[in-house]
């Protein structure tokens, strides 16, 4: 199977080598799919795309494309219809490029797509997971709680962590759903395409990840998101609502 690692990156330059050599030293290791990675960054003042540039030199798997919006949701969206269109990948994998996903968990995150389901999350809310110990009470309510919020305004209560951004999908789902569709800007995408895919019949999967708080680099996330991600979870609490009603 053919699986493309989806990267988003935003003014990484302090981790994307260091990240992407850690990766391949993973994808080395993994026999059972053939992986590439497609970084999507949009134009980070850091100068992270030339970095990638560099790399690209001493390996022909790893792709680039060069973004022109911002945020999260747009950055993947864009990744996953040029990875599509470009690289012929029968699963997409979702991951931060700051070391919060560990890529050694990449050998976990895959194998239950062989055994049949179609999305897979790396979950920091089921037994073995977790966030971190030293984040402040208030990052950790607005985490825990505001998941259990979406999953429960979005009808989703089935999946434990709805928000991770650590996930497998097979592109035969992906196929089932417009795109173009989800209207989300930034990090409500996950809840977005998560909510989509299970209506497409997506069978879901979880295994527990330890999310690791970056050390280099700083936080993208913003009020803007948070802000998206509330109203967000109404917009498709009313989506649901109507469609039973129809
Ligand atoms: N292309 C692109 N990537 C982004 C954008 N915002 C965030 N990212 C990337 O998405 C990933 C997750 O973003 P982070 O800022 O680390 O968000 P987070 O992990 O929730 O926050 P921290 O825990 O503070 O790291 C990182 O690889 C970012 O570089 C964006 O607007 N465009
Ligand atoms: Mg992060």
């Amino acid at each position: 199977m053919n699986v493309t690692i989806v990267l988003p990156t935003y003014n990484e330059a302090e981790n994307i080598e260091d990240f992407l050599n850690a990766v391949y030293e993973v994808i080395n290791e993994i026999n059972d799919f053939n992986i590439n990675t497609l970084i999507v960054d949009d134009n980070s003042p850091d100068g992270t795309s030339a970095i990638v540039k560099k790399l690209q030199q001493s390996n022909d798997k790893i792709y680039l494309l060069e973004n022109n919006t911002r945020g999260l949701g747009n950055a993947y969206k864009a990744g996953f219809k040029y990875a599509i269109e470009h690289l012929n990948p029968n699963v997409l994998v979702e991951m931060d490029s700051d070391f919060s996903h560990s890529p050694e968990k990449l050998k976990e995150l895959l194998p239950p797509i062989n055994e049949g389901y179609d999305f897979v999350i790396g979950s920091r809310y089921i037994k073995g997971g977790s966030i971190p110990k030293d984040w402040a009470l208030i990052r950790k309510l607005n985490s825990k709680y505001g998941n259990i919020f979406a999953r429960f305004i979005a009808g989703l209560m089935q999946v434990k962590d709805c928000t991770s951004g650590f996930r497998a999908i097979k592109v035969d789902i992906l196929k089932k759903i417009d795109l173009d569709k989800l209207d989300v800007y930034g990090y409500a995408f996950q809840m977005n395409i998560l909510y989509e895919c299970v209506n497409a019949g997506a069978k879901t999967y979880e295994i527990p990840i330890n999310f690791i708080d970056r050390v280099k680099g700083k936080s993208k996330l913003d009020i803007k998101d948070v802000k998206e991600f509330m109203i967000n979870s109404f917009k498709l609490f009313f989506r649901r609502f109507f469609k039973n009603k129809n």
